[in-house]
């Protein structure tokens, strides 16, 4: 909260929140698909059978890694893999059936990660997927194949290239740093026009790579820039990182106030209470691995995340009106990571049994419960138990006078009616009225169970 409101020129060019279609849409997506596809798929985190799996970098910045696993004058070789892109197994169709057997409600895709290297065919650089002996655009056939399922897509983009002679790091400060950062202005521009005229359903711009001094310089140029692209595509939705105010702040502006449609700085990572949101709407982006957006030949010796972490994740995330968006990284040949496949499975056949308590929830307004997340829709109430009481009694606390509160309830998985009263243990019953939901004695789980509950006028 900032006391002293003063004087922003560069602030939101939109409110806190929007109320229109689109962003109703965003906020009932609940689980989305991130993929980071690129020439980092290739080496797939090892160079020359070097893995830097451990304490390294993520796998889609090896072409930055320095010591025994950097790629040796990587000039010669990082920057010349686009003529080994050759993914024949790549089938755009497969990925959104994937997602959408997963339960995805929208995919963020990267057109064009730090290396610079497109992957759809731009007017405005040669360093794209036309040059590279696979020719055909990527993003073309992502976009039409999400969207025939069902899937809205979000385009990743990267401001910052490391490929690009006109990009600097620092704030330009000579007259010809400035002329060269501008032609790189422009071609930024350029491409999110030709990316809006080429694929003209996608739904919104994922940014990223907006650190450096002279992005955050050209507050000028970056906030005529947002208006343009919301002028060209109505409803069209971008979060906070695409650009900073006049005194540098990024994400929010100098009054605190949200630059973008959404809080996009939740990158595996949470809040860890609804309350630090302050009704903001939000993404959290997470990786399978630790770190590692681009493929990772080799799991192992890494923690990685288990079907469990990540709908304990999502259900974290969807009870406090954010969206969660898992990221796959396929292999240099389309195909994704036997363990993303299997992952993607699992959480679909969760999502199958379970999805009313994910899509279109909002906050419940509760207290959070140690058995698990609450999620509500109109007058129903869900909770996800992650942690079954050893009891079978599932007690859920509400604040007194509380105009709702649980009427009925059942498993939401067979759709069992299950015993509902109300009891009166609790310590502090003079602030709560406690429902016990009654599992039948012999109910067992082995994995996460819904608990639906009507909600009605108190007895
Ligand atoms: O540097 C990138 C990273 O490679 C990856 O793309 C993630 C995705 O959120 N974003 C960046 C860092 O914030």
């Amino acid at each position: 909260k900032v006391e002293n409101k003063i004087d922003v020129k560069y602030g939101p060019l939109t409110p806190a929140h929007r109320t229109d279609e689109a962003m109703e849409r965003f906020r009932n997506y609940g689980l989305g698909q991130f993929i980071h596809w690129g020439l980092y798929a290739i080496p797939g985190n090892e160079w020359e059978g070097v893995s830097a799996r451990k304490g390294a970098a993520a796998s889609e910045w090896i072409r930055t890694w320095s010591g025994p696993t950097a790629p040796k004058d990587w000039k010669n070789t990082y920057d010349n893999l686009y003529k080994q892109f050759n993914p024949t197994g790549f089938d755009a169709k497969k990925w959104a059936k994937q997602a959408k057997e997963m339960g995805a409600k929208y995919l963020i895709f990267t057109t064009k990660h730090h290396d610079g290297f497109a992957l759809w065919p731009s007017k405005y650089t040669d360093y794209t997927v036309k040059k590279s002996p696979y020719k055909k655009d990527i993003v073309k056939q992502v976009v039409d194949a999400y969207t025939a399922e069902g899937i809205d897509v979000f385009l990743y983009f990267s401001i910052l290239e490391w490929n690009n002679s006109n990009y600097m790091g620092k704030a330009p400060s000579t007259p010809e740093e400035k002329a060269k950062f501008n032609k790189f202005l422009e071609y930024t521009r350029n491409q999110l026009l030709e990316l809006l005229q080429n694929y003209p359903q996608i739904k919104g711009f994922w940014f990223d790579g907006t650190w450096d001094q002279s992005w955050i310089q050209a507050y000028d140029f970056t906030y005529k820039l947002e208006k343009e692209l919301r002028e060209k595509h109505p409803g069209l939705i971008i979060g906070s990182r695409f650009r900073n105010d006049e005194f540098g702040k990024r994400h929010f502006d100098s009054n605190g106030e949200m630059l973008g449609d959404y809080e996009q700085g939740w990158e595996r990572k949470m809040p860890k209470e609804f309350e630090w949101l302050e009704g903001r709407d939000w993404d959290c982006v997470m990786t399978i691995p630790p770190n590692g957006w681009g493929y990772m030949k080799d799991w192992s010796g890494i923690y990685t995340k288990t079907s469990e972490d990540l709908i304990d994740m999502l259900m974290n995330c969807v009870s406090m009106n954010g969206n969660f968006v898992l990221n796959f990284g396929p292999d240099g040949n389309g195909l994704m990571h036997p363990g993303e496949d299997k992952l993607a499975k699992e959480i679909g056949d969760w999502i199958k049994i379970n999805g009313e308590a994910v899509y279109g929830v909002r906050h419940a307004g509760l207290a959070p419960s140690k058995l698990g997340y609450f999620t509500k829709k109109a007058d129903n109430l869900y909770l996800t138990v992650f942690n079954r009481p050893v009891n079978n009694i599932v007690r859920i606390a509400v604040p007194k006078n509380a105009a709702e509160v649980p009427v009925e309830a059942v498993l939401l998985q067979d759709g069992q009616s299950l015993d509902l009263k109300r009891s009166d243990i609790g310590l502090d019953l003079d602030r709560n009225t406690y429902y016990d939901v009654v599992l039948p004695g012999t109910f067992r789980a082995d994995q996460a169970f819904v608990v639906k509950m009507k909600l009605g006028k108190p007895k």
